[in-house]
């Protein structure tokens, strides 16, 4: 699905096209940045506390994307560029997914 080069892996470029084609689904208001009520069920309170470097309520685009890109790395062990099936199949690769989808 997010796999566009169909190489049967995910690597960093498609993640991050799949999830700033989400995040604008995900921006109900259309103004521009993500709140927690939009992130709702893909991000802890805790975990959008950490994203958001500045505190005020809401992430950016880039904001998001940094999330996305530390969860793919925290997913991907052998540090090849790419999510194999396997990779996409333990906590951190599931935890990468909710944030594609
Ligand atoms: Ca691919
Ligand atoms: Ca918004
Ligand atoms: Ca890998």
């Amino acid at each position: 699905m997010f796999d566009t080069d169909n190489d049967g892996t995910f690597d960093l470029a498609e993640v991050k096209r799949a999830a700033s084609a989400l995040s604008a689904r995900l921006d109900r208001d259309h103004d521009g940045t993500l709140d927690k009520r939009e992130l709702a069920g893909r991000l802890s309170p805790k975990e959008f506390a950490a994203a958001g470097p500045d505190h005020n309520g809401t992430l950016t685009l880039d904001e998001y994307l940094a999330v996305v890109e530390q969860r793919f790395n925290a997913a991907n062990p052998d540090k090849d560029g790419t999510l194999d099936a396997k990779e996409l199949n333990t906590s951190a690769g599931r935890a990468l997914l909710r944030l594609l989808r």
